[in-house]
């Protein structure tokens, strides 16, 4: 079956939210108004906060235009350097490549609103997040070559403590509970004690932990379950669910009957929807919930509201499930042409975007060559890692392996 979705969208300026739910008159008298989501710039960039922006207003007091400006480089490299991976899989040279065009906005907003102590766990759509982290571009495509197992040292400081990409949905919703819990712990010992009991109040933590995932991750268990965590030992975690309106082929709308960030706030989390599409929402908001949870004031949810505007990942083609005027209306949105109205509403001039483009492009130039030159792992890497020490079935397996390789060579010099 074949059968496109078409969905409604309200009027412009109001960030579209998935529609198909089951509305109030079955919410058993409770209230269920949303409110507004988050926003300071409307769909053309101008600076028009929506009346829910106000509480977050002065989070922005503290940037520069030079702060939005390399925002706007940020979008603009991952834009060109995803563009790039597109064609590098069409040219055989990655194996799969998941773009995240249409979703730098969000990510730039509140990969920038982390601290460096901050430690984040991506999902494998967070291009802008690793770059903004200090995640090189190569290694990011790395995984996608198949030439390494996850792509960088989360160790090496370089790497902003961005923890690697997670294909397994929702896996790394659990790993970032249980950091956010040993970051408790840490604050805990620091101060003499080292219990840790749901339900006792937060203390006050160094750092903070973010997990990124989709909206159709909601689903998996693992999400709710960090939640649940969160919540009950006021871990200092930020849950960042980027709705971008499909789980591959299925609309959110079938994945959910009512807005996302809902459930957080039944688990007790602070949890609002922004305009994923607005850098500005996105670094205000996360400014916010960091600090009140770095402060043992518990966890955070942000639900972003966005699109993703290219196929899940090139081995999709989203022709078969989506209506045309659904990207259309998307297009018209798009974050980093909407952060260029806005910084030329703050005055910035055609030459900055023509530097930044002709800086974009040669970024994603050096992570081509990068990518084409990686080197290929050697036999041993597929053993290395599944033990913490040497083991005779894997010695075993290895040397099956090479004597296999080696008969081949022999075959076929023959
Ligand atoms: C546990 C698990 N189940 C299923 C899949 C297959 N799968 C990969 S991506 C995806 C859809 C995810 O949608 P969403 O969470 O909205 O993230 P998006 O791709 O839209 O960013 C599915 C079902 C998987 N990778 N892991
Ligand atoms: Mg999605």
């Amino acid at each position: 079956m074949n059968q496109k979705v078409r969905r409604e969208y309200p009027a412009a300026n109001i960030p579209p939210r998935y529609t198909g739910w089951v509305s109030a008159t079955t919410t058993f008298g409770v209230d269920m108004t949303d409110p507004e989501p988050i926003r300071f710039l409307d769909d053309e960039g101008r600076y028009a906060p929506s009346a829910t922006a106000a509480e977050f207003a002065n989070e922005l007091e503290g940037l520069d235009l030079d702060d939005l400006k390399q925002w706007y480089r940020d979008m603009a490299a991952v834009r060109a350097f995803d563009t790039e991976c597109t064609h590098l899989q069409r040219q055989g040279q990655l194996a799969l490549w998941a773009p995240s065009v249409g979703q730098e906005g969000g990510q730039v907003g509140i990969a920038h609103a982390a601290s460096a102590e901050d430690h984040l766990f991506p999902t494998y759509r967070e291009h802008t997040v690793a770059y903004v982290r200090g995640v090189d571009l190569v290694g990011i495509a790395g995984q996608f070559r198949g030439v390494t197992h996850g792509g960088w040292d989360v160790t090496d400081p370089s790497n902003g403590n961005c923890h690697l990409y997670t294909l397994v949905l929702g896996a790394q919703a659990q790993h970032a509970g249980g950091f956010a819990m040993g970051q408790v712990l840490d604050a805990k010992r620091k101060a003499g004690s080292d219990s840790l009991a749901p339900g006792e109040a937060g203390v006050p933590t160094d750092a903070a932990t973010i997990v990124f995932y989709g909206d159709g991750t909601t689903s998996e268990g693992d999400v709710s379950e960090s939640m649940v965590f969160a919540s009950s030992f006021q871990s200092p975690l930020l849950h960042v669910m980027q709705n971008n309106s499909w789980a591959i082929s299925v609309p959110v709308a079938r994945q959910s009957r009512t807005p996302i960030y809902r459930r957080a706030l039944g688990f007790g989390l602070r949890a609002v929807q922004i305009d994923g599409n607005d850098p500005l929402a996105g670094y205000a908001v996360a400014k916010r919930f960091l600090a009140e949870a770095k402060a043992g004031n518990g966890p955070g949810y942000i639900e972003a509201l966005t699109y993703r505007m290219g196929a899940h990942t090139t081995s999709d083609d989203p022709t078969r499930y989506r209506e045309s005027d659904e990207l259309e209306s998307w297009r018209r949105r798009d974050p980093i042409v909407r952060f260029e109205g806005y910084l030329r509403e703050r005055g910035v001039g055609d030459d900055f975007f023509a530097e930044a483009a002709q800086q974009a492009d040669a970024i994603a130039k050096q992570a081509r060559e990068g990518i084409l030159t990686m080197p290929e792992p050697g036999h041993d890497a597929m053993f290395a890692h599944v033990y913490s020490e040497p083991h005779p079935l894997m010695d075993e397996q290895l040397e099956w392996l090479e004597d296999y390789e080696a008969a081949m060579n022999e075959g076929g010099q023959a």
